[in-house]
């Protein structure tokens, strides 16, 4: 029922089939469906966001209680939000097959949550459930963080006396993600602070614009890359492909000779470099689409 042509699936399932090295670069498009914003493009978060001021070092330099209640924001809907049959048949074939190796750009932890091996999962930018110090001579940092708010200051205010509580909480979510709602100032006293040095400010556990990715996760990829072996496919699943170095995987993938396939709702969004002879662009909603060509 995706409309997923015979001819593609065919080629593609038999391709799959014979492949041993295979990649899989993710992002906010697969976890669309599950109900979390993608960032760029209709209902993106940058459409009403900008991201300068939210998704750098500099803006948390500037205005901590602003960065917090967004990322507070996001932490509370991805605890929300549940893994997609997408996030499923893609764990379900990293365990079979043996040597395979998921990029995530994603920060949502849907995909651990839809136990995919956590060997066989780089998280590219990090995750929206870690928190670490923002002191540059601290080293603290926490795994797993899933308190909800992360302080109290930052609860999302819910109306106890509408019996429609939920719904209540549902408007005033859509509220925060408007940005033409003032919201309260929070200053240095309210928001978390590291328990190891004391002084600084915690910090959501994501790559920022402008900062490094988590140098283990690029050592492991690199090797994994490097090693003298042919890879034989990489899927692009639910990314624009427009940040780097994420996207910059796809050609090193190319040039050790894996054919490319591409899930995406939006036929415009391929990787710089194109499509090629032999490609495949499944066109659609990856909750969809992946479950029925990885069948
Ligand atoms: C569906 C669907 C459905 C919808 N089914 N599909 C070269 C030129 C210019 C600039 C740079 C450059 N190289 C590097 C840079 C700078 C920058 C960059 O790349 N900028 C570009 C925008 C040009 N890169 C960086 O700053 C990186 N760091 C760096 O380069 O460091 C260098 C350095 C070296 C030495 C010392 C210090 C530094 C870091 C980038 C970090 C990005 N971080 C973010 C925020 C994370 C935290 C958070 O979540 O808030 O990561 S930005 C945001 O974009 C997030 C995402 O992971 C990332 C990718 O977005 P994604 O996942 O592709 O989402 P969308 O919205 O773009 O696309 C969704 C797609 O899904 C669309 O295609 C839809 O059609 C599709 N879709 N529904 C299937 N149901």
């Amino acid at each position: 029922p995706s409309g997923v042509p015979q001819e593609d699936l065919e080629s593609f399932q038999a391709h799959l089939s014979k492949s041993t090295r295979i990649l899989a670069l993710l992002g906010a498009g697969l976890s669309a469906s599950s109900g979390l914003p993608t960032f760029r493009g209709a209902g993106g978060l940058w459409r009403t966001h900008d991201a300068m001021q939210l998704a750098t070092p500099e803006a948390f330099a500037r205005d901590p209680g602003l960065v917090w209640q967004f990322y507070n924001y996001r932490r509370h809907m991805a605890l929300k939000a549940k893994p997609n049959p997408a996030h499923y048949a893609l764990a379900e074939l990293a365990r079979k097959k043996e040597d395979f190796m998921t990029l995530s750009q994603n920060v949502d932890g849907l995909s651990p949550r839809a136990k995919h091996p956590e060997d066989k999962l780089k998280l590219l930018h990090g995750s929206l459930f870690d928190v670490k110090c923002s002191d540059f001579f601290c080293n603290y940092t926490e795994s797993n963080n899933y308190t909800d708010p992360i302080v109290p200051a930052l609860a999302i205010p819910t109306d106890e006396s509408d019996p429609t509580t939920s719904d209540a909480l549902q408007r005033r979510e859509l509220d925060i993600s408007n940005e033409n709602v003032s919201l309260p100032e929070l200053d240095y006293r309210h928001l978390p602070k590291c328990p190891k040095c004391k002084r600084g400010l915690l910090r959501p556990g994501v790559v920022w614009f402008g900062e490094m990715l988590p140098t283990n996760v690029i050592e492991d990829i690199d090797n994994w890359m490097t090693k003298n072996k042919k890879i034989d496919l990489i899927m692009v699943i639910g990314t624009s492909a427009k940040v780097y170095p994420a996207a910059g995987y796809v050609d090193r993938a190319r040039v050790k000779g894996a054919k490319v396939a591409i899930i995406n709702m939006d036929s415009n969004d391929v990787p710089a470099g194109g499509l090629r002879k032999g490609d495949w662009f499944f066109e659609g909603d990856a909750a969809q689409i992946m479950p029925e060509i990885l069948k």
